[in-house]
């Protein structure tokens, strides 16, 4: 692990440890409930990529826009939903952040500028430019920050987006999550050069190659090209290499990869990575772990239980949040 943790302060590491326990416990917790069928439809969980979400998510303000995939829970709790908000929309209630109407896949707030959440691949890009070309033009200053996955990288949005990102200089920060596999597909059968971050300089953005399960390198570069991009510096490309622990969703029979690649990838897991500096630095005692532990399940345990007696949305509201009213004449 990198030296440059020394610069960084016991709280600060506490926080950014209890934020990564936080996000992996709730989704533990979510395939228990997805066994007990209370959570239902797909799952797609973010076991062993929460170093990015929550690296990167301290390099932003409230006035920031952030998009993510299918895959994001971890980065709607980093953003600052409410787990409460966010484990009722699991459950599909009517107190969840989408209204019950999203589930696993569709998280979103608007007043947390947290704009999904989206089950198409490489759906959330353009989306990102428009709202970066929006605050540009309405002279806002903030930066979009669009997290996606490696898969994205072979749709044509994703080509047409950093274009266009470029050409208009728009103020985004983009996030690829490189885990090696779209669903089961694997980097190199699929791509003719997997130096991800090499396309995205080829349209002109600043692009780097980061180790995306060390917590502290991810917030350290997030910080520098939000820096740069808020300087007027134009878009940011920043592709993490990380890995994902479990399977693609709730039902990969993972025949794609072998065990002992899973095995080696999770010894530099990002909760253990960090864990591991601060017990050997003398920077964290064993009851303040413990203190963590429990904070956080006792989180979970609330939200379970207000899920759980939340209603659903009536079956009056059927029609309501579609583009046109339907008229009764
Ligand atoms: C446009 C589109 N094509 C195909 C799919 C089916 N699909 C769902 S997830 C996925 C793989 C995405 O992989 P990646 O972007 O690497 O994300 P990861 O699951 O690894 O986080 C595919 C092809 C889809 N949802 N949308
Ligand atoms: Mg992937």
């Amino acid at each position: 692990m990198s030296s440059n943790k020394l610069h960084v302060n016991r709280i600060h590491l506490h926080f950014l440890l209890k934020q990564m326990i936080r996000i992996r416990r709730f989704e533990e917790r979510c395939v228990t409930l997805y066994n007990e069928e209370k959570i239902r439809g797909f799952l797609h969980l973010y076991n062993g990529e929460e170093a990015i979400a929550v690296g990167v998510m301290q390099a932003l303000t409230a006035e920031d826009a952030v998009l993510a995939t299918y895959r994001e829970h971890g980065h709607a709790l980093a953003r600052g939903l409410s787990m409460d908000s966010v484990m009722a929309e699991m459950f599909g209630k009517a107190s969840g952040c989408s209204g019950g109407r999203g589930g696993s896949m569709h998280l979103f707030d608007s007043s947390q500028r947290f704009y999904g959440g989206s089950a198409i691949v490489a759906g959330a890009l353009p989306i990102a430019v428009g709202i970066a070309l929006a605050d540009k033009m309405l002279q806002r200053q903030a930066v979009t920050c669009c997290f996606f996955g490696d898969g994205a990288v072979a749709e044509g949005e994703f080509h047409e987006s950093l274009n266009l990102a470029k050409l208009w200089q728009l103020p985004i920060l983009f996030i690829c999550e490189n885990n090696l596999y779209a669903m089961g597909t694997a980097l190199e059968i699929e791509h003719s050069n997997q130096k991800i971050h090499l396309k995205a300089a080829s349209y002109g953005l600043a692009a780097q190659v980061i180790d995306g399960m060390n917590v502290i390198d991810v917030e350290a570069a997030a910080k520098l090209a939000c820096s740069a991009i808020r300087n007027g510096a134009g878009p940011h490309f920043i592709e993490c290499q990380t890995y994902r622990f479990r399977g693609h969703s709730m039902f990969d029979t993972q025949l794609y990869r072998n065990n002992d690649e899973v095995e080696q990838w999770k010894k530099k897991g990002p909760l253990i990575q960090l864990t591991q500096w601060l017990k050997d630095n003398h920077q964290i005692e064993p009851e303040e772990l413990q203190a963590i532990e429990l904070a956080v399940e006792k989180e979970i345990d609330a939200a379970v239980c207000s899920a759980d007696a939340a209603d659903i949305e009536p079956v009056e509201n059927l029609l309501k949040h579609v583009y046109t009213e339907v008229s009764n004449g």
